[in-house]
């Protein structure tokens, strides 16, 4: 089936890029500082509640999904504040990315079974 083969290749690009991104701290940092960029709309360095929801209410609609709830963005902010100083860092958003990259790696992997990285 080709809409097979195309999931397919799709997940290996989408594997082999985040794979080279949390192994090469350049492009790492380079990833962080462009979405950190575009959420940050104040241009302050920092990220406040409400350029969270903007930003995740964009992403949604991008997706065709209805915007999230007041109280789920919440949950996300205090999540992803790890200092709890009410607003998020670049290195708070930093760790997340991270994270959420390994794991988007790790579900790639499962679906091409791939063997697992060490
Ligand atoms: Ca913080």
């Amino acid at each position: 089936m080709p809409n097979k083969q195309e999931e397919e290749v799709e997940l290996r690009q989408t594997h082999d890029a985040l794979s080279i991104i949390l192994s090469d701290d350049t492009a790492f940092e380079a990833v962080l500082n462009a979405v950190f960029k575009d959420i940050d709309q104040k241009g302050d360095g920092t990220l406040d509640n409400e350029e969270l929801e903007r930003y995740i209410g964009d992403a949604c609609t991008g997706m065709g999904l209805p915007p999230p709830k007041n109280g789920q963005v919440h949950g996300i902010f205090h999540q992803l504040d790890l200092n709890n100083d009410q607003c998020i860092s670049r290195e708070e958003l930093g760790v997340f990315l991270r994270h959420f990259f390994q794991q988007q790696v790790k579900f790639c992997a499962l679906k091409l079974h791939l063997p697992r990285a060490p």
